[in-house]
């Protein structure tokens, strides 16, 4: 051997472990792109990273849940996402070194996520069966072929006249690996491609939607309702500015003009299946109603205040048959289920007494945006999200709280959850730094259904203080406040407590959100210079 020979064969063991990891990192690329077309004719949420994510959600404990939210709030799931595709890359560049020397193992290795991808699939609650596991295996079949090829190239020996010292066939594996990216990245882009069709169907059956004049309006809100202070939260909250949790990793896009919705169960005697436009042609009614999310922290930001139009729920229910337990009823559980697998059970008895409670098509004189959950939500007054605001729904069935546990209440949160009494000092923001004098201290405060009769404001360990409320804009709607202070130099705390429309005051004692809400007053701490 010439020491040029000597010296290439050294070079090329020095960057042998970054060939395989190369060869591991493209098969990984392949078998995600080879996903996306099977899953864009299959089903778009079957795609691995989607199925894998979905099981990781569905399986999160509720505390830790609840420190995702706090810590990432909404981005919870990009940070998901990236940390699924962190996993993914780190075991295909393992895989891809281990191919070096075991190239079979290595692509049953592949072939195993792609099993485990396919059962994640298979066993997501929205799973249209064991076609949903074609994505995650045709994926992982290609990944381990391009893996067994590229591996190969690397310890081939030199073709047949070929002049490549050290054994192996570098302009193979250029080759290979050129032609597996290339093929992967077409492959990827054309599922794409399929998959934005549907979404296209979607978009289009929404903005063809005329939302009719509803048969009763909201009542006009009180132009008191509305206070003018820089800081706080307006009365009306925008779609763009509305908060958003669920469990979807890509928000459903559901073409309005197939999708149906479906009432049935215990002691619905006429059973129905409705379609968008049945629901445009019944009497709409419009109302602004405040929606909670039980995981809201005391101050959090997990609440909103919309104008929402859709059709009564009390009247569709009992033109389907359905009594209240109060009225021999059997069912006293109303689940409904979304287009992704989502399960929320609501008290019948609360749905039919009278409060207005929404089949809701819009948001703010807009059809619901996607991802407030186009076609039809629910919306009822008093409760929190979790308990009877299911988003894409598709399915009403009348049962028993004994019978079903929801999706929620599996993972410890109660069965039932009316929303307790909060306010939040919305301005000063926490460690603010106000000149000292006059100070003007604002916020909402909310207790749905129940109303809010009263807000007091209480400065370090002072008295309380009654502050100004905003005129109300109904029992169901949150209630600005404001309070003009005189601050004076130094370090404050600004607590504030409501009293809702039962006269009971707002409790001191700190909860946490699980199982059924946060309780506790709202405290700011700032800086007067
Ligand atoms: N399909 C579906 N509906 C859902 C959820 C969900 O995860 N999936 N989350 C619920 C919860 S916990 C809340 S608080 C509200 C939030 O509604 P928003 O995102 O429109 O504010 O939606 C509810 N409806
Ligand atoms: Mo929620």
């Amino acid at each position: 051997m010439t020491d040029d020979e000597k010296k290439t064969r050294k070079a090329h063991r020095a960057i042998r472990p970054a060939l395989g990891a190369l060869s591991g990192a493209l098969a990984g690329f392949a078998a995600l792109a080879v996903a996306e077309p099977v899953a864009a004719w299959v089903r778009p949420q079957a795609a691995p990273v989607l199925v894998v994510g979905g099981a990781a959600i569905d399986r999160t404990p509720a505390a830790v849940k609840d420190w995702a939210i706090r810590e990432f709030g909404t981005d919870d799931k990009l940070v998901l996402r990236a940390g699924i595709l962190a996993v993914l890359a780190l075991s295909a560049l393992a895989l891809g070194i281990l191919a070096l020397r075991f190239r079979r193992s290595a692509a049953s290795g592949v072939l195993l996520f792609g099993a485990i991808g396919g059962a994640a699939a298979v066993a997501r609650p929205d799973s249209a069966g064991i076609t949903d596991a074609l994505p995650s295996a045709v994926g992982a079949v290609a990944g381990a072929a391009v893996l067994f090829l590229l591996a190969g190239r690397l310890r081939a020996p030199a073709a047949e006249g070929g002049s490549v010292p050290g054994g192996w066939d570098r302009r193979g594996f250029l080759l290979a690996a050129t032609a597996a990216a290339a093929a992967s990245a077409g492959t990827g882009a054309l599922g794409r491609a399929l998959q934005g069709a549907g979404s296209r169907n979607a978009a289009a059956s929404r903005d063809r939607v005329v939302l009719p004049p509803p048969a009763s309006p909201a009542p006009a809100v009180p132009a008191g309702a509305r206070l003018r202070i820089p800081g706080i939260s307006p009365f009306t909250t925008p779609n763009g500015d509305f908060y958003r949790v669920d469990t979807a990793l890509a928000v459903p896009e559901v073409d309005a003009t197939t999708w149906r919705l479906r009432i049935h169960g215990e002691g619905v005697t006429r059973p129905v299946t409705l379609s968008y436009d049945d629901l445009l042609r019944r009497e709409l009614i419009e109302r602004d109603i405040t929606l909670t999310c039980v995981s809201n922290e005391v101050g959090g930001p997990y609440v909103g205040n919309a104008r929402w139009t859709g059709v009564r729920l009390a009247g569709l229910l009992a033109e389907c048959g359905v009594r209240p337990p109060s009225r021999g009823g059997p069912a006293d559980q109303l689940v409904a289920r979304s287009v992704d697998g989502m399960t929320i059970g609501s008290p019948v008895e609360d749905l039919m007494d009278g409060r207005d409670a929404l089949l809701a098509l819009g948001m703010n004189g807009r059809p619901l945006p996607f991802d407030h959950g186009f076609p039809a939500r629910m919306v009822v007054p008093g409760l929190y999200g979790y308990v009877s605001a299911c988003k894409w729904i598709e399915d009403l069935e009348l049962t028993t709280f004994d019978a079903y546990d929801a999706y929620w209440v599996r993972r410890d949160w109660a069965r039932e959850a009316p929303v307790k009494t909060q306010s939040r000092i919305d301005t000063p923001k926490p460690f603010a730094r106000p000149k000292a004098g006059p100070v003007m201290v604002a916020g909402v405060a909310w207790a749905q259904h129940r109303g809010i009769d009263g807000v007091e404001v209480r400065v370090d360990d002072g008295p309380w203080q009654e502050a100004r409320l905003a005129a109300e804009g109904s029992r169901d709607t949150w209630r600005q406040w404001s309070f003009a202070w005189q601050a004076s130099k130094g370090s404050h705390t600004l607590t504030v407590r409501a009293t809702d429309g039962t006269g009971e005051v707002q409790p001191e004692r700190r909860t946490r959100t699980v199982p059924d809400g946060a309780s506790g007053w709202h405290s700011v701490v700032v800086t007067v210079e």
